[in-house]
Protein backbone atom coordinates (compact mmCIF):
# COMPACT_ATOMS: atom_id res chain seq x y z
CA UNK A 1 0.00 0.00 0.00
CA UNK A 2 1.37 2.99 -1.02
CA UNK A 3 2.37 5.44 2.27
CA UNK A 4 1.54 9.54 1.72
CA UNK A 5 3.57 11.26 3.93
CA UNK A 6 2.29 15.05 4.24
CA UNK A 7 4.64 16.69 6.76
CA UNK A 8 7.96 15.32 4.80
CA UNK A 9 5.94 15.61 1.39
CA UNK A 10 6.82 12.31 0.34
CA UNK A 11 5.14 9.28 -1.68
CA UNK A 12 6.54 5.81 -1.43
CA UNK A 13 5.28 3.04 -3.55
CA UNK A 14 5.84 -0.38 -3.91
CA UNK A 15 6.28 -2.34 -7.58
CA UNK A 16 6.53 -5.89 -7.45
CA UNK A 17 8.42 -7.89 -10.86
CA UNK A 18 6.51 -11.08 -10.58
CA UNK A 19 6.86 -14.18 -12.88
CA UNK A 20 8.41 -17.75 -13.42
CA UNK A 21 11.55 -18.50 -12.81
CA UNK A 22 14.34 -17.11 -15.00
CA UNK A 23 12.14 -14.98 -17.35
CA UNK A 24 14.55 -11.57 -16.28
CA UNK A 25 13.22 -10.08 -13.10
CA UNK A 26 16.57 -9.59 -11.82
CA UNK A 27 18.06 -8.54 -15.02
CA UNK A 28 15.26 -5.94 -15.02
CA UNK A 29 16.28 -4.13 -11.54
CA UNK A 30 19.73 -4.29 -12.64
CA UNK A 31 19.19 -2.88 -15.74
CA UNK A 32 17.62 0.74 -13.84
CA UNK A 33 19.96 -0.16 -11.29
CA UNK A 34 22.74 0.68 -13.76
CA UNK A 35 20.94 3.52 -15.37
CA UNK A 36 19.42 5.80 -12.81
CA UNK A 37 21.62 8.42 -11.68
CA UNK A 38 22.95 7.54 -8.17
CA UNK A 39 21.35 10.35 -6.52
CA UNK A 40 18.17 9.05 -7.07
CA UNK A 41 18.55 4.99 -6.61
CA UNK A 42 19.72 3.51 -3.39
CA UNK A 43 21.35 0.33 -2.77
CA UNK A 44 19.93 -2.89 -4.85
CA UNK A 45 19.85 -5.49 -2.41
CA UNK A 46 19.81 -9.11 -3.69
CA UNK A 47 19.38 -11.90 -1.20
CA UNK A 48 20.75 -15.19 -3.37
CA UNK A 49 22.41 -18.02 -3.21
CA UNK A 50 25.61 -18.42 -5.00
CA UNK A 51 25.25 -20.66 -7.13
CA UNK A 52 21.35 -19.32 -7.99
CA UNK A 53 20.14 -15.89 -7.93
CA UNK A 54 16.83 -16.53 -8.42
CA UNK A 55 16.13 -17.79 -5.07
CA UNK A 56 14.75 -15.02 -2.52
CA UNK A 57 14.13 -11.90 -3.86
CA UNK A 58 15.63 -8.29 -5.05
CA UNK A 59 14.87 -4.93 -3.68
CA UNK A 60 15.50 -1.51 -5.42
CA UNK A 61 14.57 1.99 -4.06
CA UNK A 62 14.12 4.69 -6.77
CA UNK A 63 13.57 8.22 -6.37
CA UNK A 64 11.65 9.32 -10.03
CA UNK A 65 10.98 13.03 -9.21
CA UNK A 66 8.23 15.32 -7.55
CA UNK A 67 4.76 15.50 -8.28
CA UNK A 68 2.46 18.10 -7.19
CA UNK A 69 5.38 19.21 -4.75
CA UNK A 70 5.75 15.92 -2.83
CA UNK A 71 9.07 13.17 -3.75
CA UNK A 72 7.88 10.17 -5.14
CA UNK A 73 10.04 7.12 -3.95
CA UNK A 74 9.36 3.46 -5.49
CA UNK A 75 10.13 0.29 -4.29
CA UNK A 76 11.31 -2.54 -6.73
CA UNK A 77 10.61 -5.71 -5.85
CA UNK A 78 11.41 -8.94 -7.60
CA UNK A 79 9.75 -12.77 -6.42
CA UNK A 80 11.44 -16.00 -6.33
CA UNK A 81 9.61 -17.63 -9.67
CA UNK A 82 10.08 -21.15 -8.84
CA UNK A 83 7.08 -22.90 -7.62
CA UNK A 84 8.38 -23.92 -4.25
CA UNK A 85 8.80 -20.55 -2.93
CA UNK A 86 5.12 -19.47 -2.93
CA UNK A 87 5.56 -18.34 0.56
CA UNK A 88 7.93 -16.22 -0.08
CA UNK A 89 6.13 -14.98 -3.14
CA UNK A 90 3.04 -14.33 -0.71
CA UNK A 91 5.28 -11.95 1.30
CA UNK A 92 6.64 -9.66 -1.06
CA UNK A 93 3.33 -9.40 -2.72
CA UNK A 94 1.77 -7.91 0.30
CA UNK A 95 1.04 -4.17 0.34
CA UNK A 96 1.99 -3.81 -3.66
CA UNK A 97 0.55 -0.90 -5.36
CA UNK A 98 1.45 -2.51 -8.61
CA UNK A 99 2.88 -5.79 -10.26
CA UNK A 100 4.79 -6.32 -13.37
CA UNK A 101 4.50 -9.58 -15.06
CA UNK A 102 7.39 -10.49 -16.47
CA UNK A 103 7.14 -13.25 -19.21
CA UNK A 104 9.69 -15.40 -20.56
CA UNK A 105 8.75 -15.20 -24.43
CA UNK A 106 10.74 -18.47 -25.49
CA UNK A 107 8.32 -21.14 -26.70
CA UNK A 108 9.04 -23.48 -24.22
CA UNK A 109 8.47 -21.61 -21.16
CA UNK A 110 4.83 -21.08 -22.09
CA UNK A 111 2.98 -23.27 -19.60
CA UNK A 112 5.59 -21.96 -16.71
CA UNK A 113 4.06 -18.22 -18.02
CA UNK A 114 0.48 -19.57 -17.66
CA UNK A 115 1.22 -21.00 -14.30
CA UNK A 116 2.72 -18.37 -12.75
CA UNK A 117 0.18 -15.59 -13.72
CA UNK A 118 -2.52 -18.14 -12.52
CA UNK A 119 -0.58 -18.27 -9.00
CA UNK A 120 -0.54 -14.26 -9.12
CA UNK A 121 -4.06 -14.20 -9.28
CA UNK A 122 -4.43 -16.52 -6.45
CA UNK A 123 -2.05 -15.07 -4.41
CA UNK A 124 -3.69 -11.72 -4.88
CA UNK A 125 -7.12 -13.09 -4.36
CA UNK A 126 -5.69 -14.66 -0.96
CA UNK A 127 -4.78 -11.30 0.10
CA UNK A 128 -8.12 -9.94 -0.93
CA UNK A 129 -6.96 -7.65 -3.42
CA UNK A 130 -9.14 -6.78 -6.62
CA UNK A 131 -7.37 -8.32 -9.50
CA UNK A 132 -9.09 -6.10 -11.80
CA UNK A 133 -8.22 -2.37 -9.39
CA UNK A 134 -4.44 -3.83 -9.17
CA UNK A 135 -2.37 -1.57 -11.52
CA UNK A 136 -0.90 -3.79 -13.89
CA UNK A 137 1.81 -4.28 -16.79
CA UNK A 138 3.02 -6.97 -18.99
CA UNK A 139 6.84 -7.58 -19.98
CA UNK A 140 7.10 -10.17 -22.96
CA UNK A 141 10.85 -10.43 -22.29
CA UNK A 142 13.86 -11.99 -24.42
CA UNK A 143 12.65 -10.87 -27.19
CA UNK A 144 15.91 -10.49 -28.89
CA UNK A 145 16.32 -14.07 -28.86
CA UNK A 146 16.11 -15.93 -32.30
CA UNK A 147 12.51 -15.64 -34.06
CA UNK A 148 12.19 -20.02 -34.21
CA UNK A 149 12.75 -19.76 -29.88
CA UNK A 150 10.49 -16.86 -29.14
CA UNK A 151 6.88 -16.51 -29.62
CA UNK A 152 5.59 -13.04 -30.72
CA UNK A 153 3.83 -10.59 -28.68
CA UNK A 154 0.96 -10.70 -30.27
CA UNK A 155 0.82 -14.82 -29.35
CA UNK A 156 1.49 -13.85 -25.64
CA UNK A 157 -1.50 -11.03 -25.89
CA UNK A 158 -3.45 -13.60 -26.65
CA UNK A 159 -2.28 -15.92 -23.66
CA UNK A 160 -2.07 -13.63 -21.29
CA UNK A 161 -3.98 -10.17 -21.75
CA UNK A 162 -7.66 -11.07 -21.42
CA UNK A 163 -7.30 -7.54 -19.19
CA UNK A 164 -6.10 -5.47 -22.01
CA UNK A 165 -3.56 -3.91 -19.96
CA UNK A 166 -0.32 -1.87 -21.05
CA UNK A 167 1.80 -4.34 -22.47
CA UNK A 168 5.53 -4.36 -23.55
CA UNK A 169 8.28 -6.03 -25.77
CA UNK A 170 11.37 -6.13 -23.97
CA UNK A 171 14.96 -7.25 -23.74
CA UNK A 172 16.19 -6.79 -19.86
CA UNK A 173 19.76 -7.60 -20.57
CA UNK A 174 20.24 -4.94 -22.73
CA UNK A 175 17.20 -2.46 -21.26
CA UNK A 176 15.35 -2.37 -24.65
CA UNK A 177 11.49 -2.29 -22.90
CA UNK A 178 12.64 -1.64 -18.75
CA UNK A 179 12.01 1.67 -18.90
CA UNK A 180 8.82 2.27 -20.98
CA UNK A 181 7.65 -0.82 -18.61
CA UNK A 182 8.46 0.59 -15.40
CA UNK A 183 7.31 4.59 -16.27
CA UNK A 184 3.64 2.49 -17.40
CA UNK A 185 3.12 1.05 -14.08
CA UNK A 186 4.48 3.82 -12.22
CA UNK A 187 1.82 5.87 -14.09
CA UNK A 188 -0.75 3.80 -13.51
CA UNK A 189 0.12 4.09 -9.88
CA UNK A 190 0.45 7.25 -9.53
CA UNK A 191 -2.87 7.74 -11.16
CA UNK A 192 -4.72 5.61 -9.16
CA UNK A 193 -3.62 7.44 -5.91
CA UNK A 194 -4.59 10.78 -7.04
CA UNK A 195 -7.76 9.13 -7.80
CA UNK A 196 -8.22 8.85 -4.19
CA UNK A 197 -8.63 4.82 -3.85
CA UNK A 198 -5.11 3.47 -2.08
CA UNK A 199 -2.96 4.65 -0.26
CA UNK A 200 -2.45 5.42 3.32
CA UNK A 201 -1.59 8.88 4.86
CA UNK A 202 0.59 9.94 7.59
N1 LIG B 1 18.60 -13.24 -24.11
C1 LIG B 1 18.05 -12.75 -23.00
N2 LIG B 1 18.38 -13.26 -21.81
C2 LIG B 1 17.82 -12.72 -20.71
C3 LIG B 1 16.91 -11.63 -20.78
N3 LIG B 1 16.54 -11.32 -19.52
C4 LIG B 1 17.18 -12.16 -18.70
N4 LIG B 1 17.96 -13.03 -19.41
C5 LIG B 1 18.80 -14.12 -18.88
O1 LIG B 1 17.94 -15.09 -18.28
C6 LIG B 1 18.52 -15.61 -17.09
C7 LIG B 1 17.60 -15.37 -15.89
O2 LIG B 1 17.50 -13.97 -15.68
P1 LIG B 1 17.13 -13.37 -14.22
O3 LIG B 1 17.01 -11.89 -14.38
O4 LIG B 1 18.05 -13.87 -13.19
O5 LIG B 1 15.69 -14.03 -14.02
P2 LIG B 1 14.71 -14.02 -12.76
O6 LIG B 1 14.76 -15.40 -12.18
O7 LIG B 1 13.36 -13.73 -13.33
O8 LIG B 1 15.17 -12.97 -11.79
C8 LIG B 1 19.88 -14.95 -16.94
O9 LIG B 1 20.84 -15.78 -17.49
C9 LIG B 1 19.73 -13.66 -17.76
O10 LIG B 1 20.95 -13.22 -18.26
C10 LIG B 1 16.59 -11.12 -22.08
O11 LIG B 1 15.79 -10.19 -22.25
N5 LIG B 1 17.19 -11.71 -23.15
MG1 LIG C 1 15.66 -13.17 -9.78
Amino acid sequence: MSLVNFAAREITCKLVYYGPGRSGKTSNLQYIHGRVPEARRGRMVSLATESDRTLFFDFLPLELGTISGFTTRFQLYTVPGQVYYNATRRLVLQGADGVVFVADSQARRFDDNLESFQNLQENLLEQGIDVRSLPTVLQYNKQDLPAELVLTPADLEDALNFRSVPSFSADALHGSGVFETLKALSALVLKRLAAGNSGESV
